[in-house]
């Protein structure tokens, strides 16, 4: 069943910050506005179009000033959107790392500058856990974990050969989603994934892979897509090869956006695994305690639930992203 609770996020000890909504910076510390400079990832779904939108929100009810840059999904980018943070003495800096991997340096840079760093979205892969303030965000392996579990319910013990679409290479979502649910499977030798690629996580590269994966290979019973964005492009290769998305060949994805749970209310997904976009709010609040010189804890972590068609045709109506 699904409660009103969807998306809902367990952050441990909210404190609300004193001061209604009249734009109060009291964590500041007093001397004005808190500045946030913020390098995201990119544009390239749904789910990062929410996730921009409510840090934009969240950062204006804050009354906190931000700085925000789109870094095209190209690491390089995000490296001197984060140095032009540092040269121009941000509060706070926050990022969603497009890869894991590559950070150490930059992130000594900001350390060594004394601005605090939230991770959001996405982790790195560092073994210097005091390069940043703390990690927000969804337990990917996790959600691999629900779709992987799902397909083992659906299928029994029929075969079943999988094609997966990887988000973007080296990035966190991707490597996490594909471990767990590889993990899910494992036990259920009818279940073979047979081809994995990236599309990455956009709608093009998704309908792209499909479209290789349908010459390819000659059985594809399911795809599993790391996110719902690359499950759409699937769906318009696979109806362009004349076969039914969702009958012929079933579809699993994660995300939940709007545009995906249409897809899934229609018939055209089977099962889409929720990661909530919505962290704007927790991420200004943490930034109120970080730049206070308040403790927080090293990893919060949202919450998320699954969805079937039957309830994806209940959550549209209200559906948030
Ligand atoms: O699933 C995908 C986006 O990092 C959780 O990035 C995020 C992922 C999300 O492009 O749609």
């Amino acid at each position: 069943m699904l409660t009103g609770a969807v998306g809902a996020v367990v952050l441990t000890a909210l404190t609300a910050c004193g001061g209604g909504d009249g734009g109060s910076t009291a964590a500041s510390g007093g001397d004005g506005t808190i500045t946030m400079g913020f390098a995201q990832v990119g544009a390239e779904s749904g789910w990062r179009t929410a996730n921009t939108k409510s840090v934009q929100e969240a950062a204006e009810e804050a009354g906190i000033e931000l700085k925000f840059s789109d870094a095209q999904q190209k690491q390089e980018n995000q490296i001197k959107a984060i140095r032009s943070y540092i040269q121009q003495k941000v509060d706070v800096i926050a990022f969603s790392p497009v890869v894991e991997t590559g950070w150490d340096t930059v992130l000594l840079e900001a350390k060594r500058a004394g601005i605090p760093v939230i991770l959001t979205d996405r982790a790195v892969d560092s073994e210097d856990e005091s390069l940043y303030e703390t990690f927000l965000g969804s337990d990917f392996v996790e959600e691999g974990k629900k779709a992987g579990e799902w397909l083992v319910e659906e299928v029994g013990s029929e075969p079943t050969s999988v094609v997966e679409l990887q988000g973007t290479t080296g990035a966190a979502p991707a490597i996490d989603r594909q471990e767990g649910f590889a993990e899910a499977v494992a036990g259920s030798p009818n279940i073979q994934v047979v081809a994995s690629q990236t599309g990455d996580f956009t709608r093009t590269g998704g309908k792209q892979v499909m479209e290789a994966f349908l010459k390819s290979q000659p059985d594809i019973d399911v795809v599993y897509a790391h996110n719902d964005d690359m499950g759409l492009g699937a769906i318009e290769a696979i109806e362009a090869a004349g076969k039914v998305p969702g009958k012929d060949i079933k579809i699993i994805t994660v995300d939940a956006v709007k545009d995906g749970m249409q897809a899934l209310a229609d018939g055209k997904i089977n099962f889409i695994v929720e990661c909530n976009p919505l962290l704007g709010d927790q991420l200004m609040e943490l930034a109120e305690k970080v730049v206070a010189g308040e403790e927080v804890e090293k990893r919060v972590v949202t919450e998320e639930t699954t969805f079937t068609q039957e309830q994806a045709v209940e959550a549209l109506p209200t559906r948030e992203y």
